[in-house]
């Protein structure tokens, strides 16, 4: 019970349209789960990651670079397939268990993988996309945890009805569950003002495919 009553305490406290409609059971947001000085330790942790590297993406019939480093870690050795690239596992670290085992406490569910993401200043982004790979499962859950720069976190519905607004700042958990990655598509803009670095860790359940 501890786990409904902390998500409603704290829900979407930053979103900044009043109107959440369908949204409101699926997308939740906590601040400062993680205390000033741990967001620092693992920033320095995981920004210094050798595994973090600048992938190739298909999109539009071209290869890209993606716009930011990523390195992607799973209790198991499986792959992880998304945008025409293939991110061998990488074994959890200390620190990726730690911070594990305090994200399902607050948000209630079990995790097996996470893709990290290293935004080096605010030209770094993320475009539209939605986690709705099959190896997601039906309703991906999807827990993203936030160290250093504070991004603007932008989602839509795919009816266009709908756009929100989210600031994710230092040490701040964001959990999208439900038909979230079937509604909407969610993007990190390119911020030119932001200069400072961001870390953003999304753990994932990775289901293997028969
Ligand atoms: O950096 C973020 O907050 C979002 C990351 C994301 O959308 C992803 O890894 O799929």
């Amino acid at each position: 019970m501890l786990h409904y009553a902390s998500k409603i305490v704290n829900f979407c406290c930053s979103i900044d349209e009043k109107d959440m409609t369908s949204l409101s059971n699926q997308l939740y947001y906590w601040d400062s789960i993680f205390s000033e000085e741990a967001c620092q330790r693992y920033f320095d942790h995981f920004a210094t990651l050798p595994s973090l590297q600048q992938g190739t993406i298909h999109m539009f019939g071209k290869q890209i670079q993606t716009p930011r480093l990523e390195s992607f870690h799973c209790i198991k050795p499986i792959s992880y397939r998304y945008s025409g690239q293939e991110l061998k596992a990488n074994p959890f670290t200390e620190p990726l268990n730690e911070i594990l085992q305090r994200v399902i406490e607050v948000t209630g569910y079990p995790y097996n993988s996470v893709l990290i993401n290293l935004y080096r200043n605010g030209m770094d982004s993320n475009g539209w996309h939605a986690d709705n790979e099959k190896e997601l499962g039906k309703n991906p859950v999807i827990a993203s945890v936030s160290f250093g720069a504070e991004r603007t976190f932008k989602l839509k519905s795919n009816t266009g009805d709908e756009k929100h607004s989210i600031l994710l700042s230092n040490g701040s958990i964001l959990l999208m569950e439900g038909k979230t990655q079937h509604e909407y598509k969610h993007c990190i803009p390119k911020e030119p003002k932001v200069l400072e670095p961001r870390i953003n860790l999304t753990f994932r359940t990775i289901f293997e495919l028969k």
